[in-house]
């Protein structure tokens, strides 16, 4: 699948980038610095007037990002700052682990 790339500017707490169509009914989970199958992560490149904030995301669930935003500056940038994300359920995963081992 080729990657979309945009670029755009982006201000923390202002603005939201809007992820809700890329898996409709479902969220993509926050990845934080980490790829994350079916997720949403960032990476940081270049400093001074060339840095930028990389915003991934895989829709496939392969870790391959289907999605790339391109952010000027490097920013600050958590889940909050997206429409469509939630963080990972951990607790329910460890749920769901024990309960397969009984
Ligand atoms: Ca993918």
């Amino acid at each position: 699948m080729t990657t979309k790339t945009s670029v755009r500017s982006f201000v923390h707490d202002i603005d939201k980038i809007d992820l809700t169509d890329l898996l409709g009914a479902t969220d993509l989970v926050w990845g934080g610095t980490t790829p994350t199958p079916k997720g949403v992560w960032i990476s940081h490149t270049g400093s001074g007037p060339s840095a930028r904030t990389h915003v991934w995301a895989d829709t496939s669930g392969d870790l391959t990002p289907d999605l790339h935003i391109v952010l000027i500056g490097n920013i600050s940038i958590d889940q909050t700052d997206f429409r469509g994300v939630s963080v990972r359920a951990s607790n329910r995963t460890q749920v769901a682990m024990a309960g397969a081992a009984s």
